[in-house]
């Protein structure tokens, strides 16, 4: 086998690793409206924990944001946002990848 054969195998490898860890788990932060008393940032994580694919939502009230691990194969970043207007808080994605989508 020549080395021009290793190098594409090789390539083609790391190509195959990084659209994986596309798939895997990601982070995204939400942009939240309408968290005006410190009791909101609750009901905003519960809204996130009924989303498939959301192991936990980390809400700030100081910040007015919500940082969401998802799995963009089973959720997309939609349903999050779907899910915190449903329960009162409008939201959107504030990290410029996420924002693409
Ligand atoms: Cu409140």
């Amino acid at each position: 086998m020549n080395t021009r054969i290793l190098t594409i195998l090789g390539m083609g490898t790391v190509l195959l690793a990084a659209s994986v860890a596309m798939a895997a788990e990601r982070t995204v932060t939400l942009a939240v409206d309408n968290m005006y008393c410190s009791a909101c940032p609750y009901t905003v994580k519960q809204s996130l924990a009924k989303v498939t694919g959301v192991d936990e939502a980390v809400v700030s009230y100081e910040k007015k944001t919500a940082t969401v691990p998802y799995d963009d194969e089973k959720t997309p970043v939609a349903a999050r946002r779907a899910a915190t207007a449903q329960a009162g808080y409008p939201s959107h994605a504030i990290d410029a990848a996420a924002a693409a989508r």
